[in-house]
């Protein structure tokens, strides 16, 4: 790993992406205290105040585009991983890049890339994980590890656990029905009846699994779904469990 690290920044994901333009490494890792044009997914901010983890990874892997997708699931199987090993806190997942600590966000993944005549030629997953922030500085729905556990903990730490978790997931990549798998088990609406905006509107049904186009299943009088991009508002129980799991390899 090769580490750049920074006090300040617009966000880790431009300065990596530059890095990348320039042919760095894969597994150059560029980290800031804090970020003053944090992102989320569709322009939305990502609030990057002093205590949390923003880090952003450059990876050039050998696989199609599109599978690009599969790239924040894996970030979100190996942070919820460092997150466990780190500080014992049990996290679930939520379509599609957010990790949740008791229907709180106390992480969130954006993963870019660039690809030229079809060909992969870099991405970059950037990952916020809110870690020492106490609960007043953090946007509502949100959580930290400290806000939950009271224990302050080292960001770098948790960074290089990441990384690391990240590094023995790799060769997955290729074929990402285990990271798929792992990441449907410990989902929060695994199963359930939720709502998803979308840019095409709001659309209703059953969770019934994620595949390897980033695209969550879900079924309504019978029929299933692909819902290829959205914001999932509302899960609730819905019976009996079901574990349909799909992945196409
Ligand atoms: C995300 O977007 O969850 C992706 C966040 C990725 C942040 C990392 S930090 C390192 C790298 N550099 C960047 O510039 N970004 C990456 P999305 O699913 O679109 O969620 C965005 C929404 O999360 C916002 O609209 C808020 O509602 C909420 N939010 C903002 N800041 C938050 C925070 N610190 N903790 C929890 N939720 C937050």
């Amino acid at each position: 790993m090769i580490l750049i690290r920074y006090k300040r920044v617009t966000s880790t994901n431009d300065k990596a992406r530059v890095l990348a333009e320039d042919g760095a490494r894969e597994w150059t890792v560029v980290v800031s205290e804090v970020q003053t044009q944090g992102r989320g997914r569709s322009g939305k901010k990502w609030q990057s105040h002093k205590g949390g983890l923003w880090f952003s990874v450059i990876l050039r892997p050998k696989i199609s585009s599109g599978r690009v997708a599969v790239l924040q699931f894996f970030a979100s199987n190996a942070t919820r991983k460092a997150i466990m090993e780190e500080t014992g806190l049990e996290t679930e997942t939520k379509w599609p890049n957010d990790v949740i600590f008791e229907t709180r966000k106390i992480a969130g993944i954006l993963v870019e890339s660039k690809s030229q005549d079809n060909q992969l030629s870099f991405i970059i997953v950037g990952i916020g994980l809110n870690v020492n922030q106490s609960k007043s500085t953090l946007p509502v729905g949100a959580t930290s590890i400290y806000a939950t556990s009271r224990e302050k903990h080292n960001v770098e730490q948790l960074m290089t656990r990441i990384v690391e978790n990240m590094k023995s997931d790799y060769a997955l990549l290729k074929t990402p029905n285990r990271i798929l798998k792992n990441w449907w088990t410990d989902c929060i609406h695994r199963s359930k009846n939720v709502e998803i905006q979308t840019t095409n509107g709001i659309r209703n049904g059953i969770s019934r699994g994620i595949e390897a186009d980033g695209s969550l299943l879900i079924k309504q009088n019978g029929r299933t779904e692909h819902i290829m991009e959205g914001t999932l508002i509302v899960w609730k129980e819905q019976n009996p469990p079901q574990s349909n799991f799909r992945a196409k390899s």
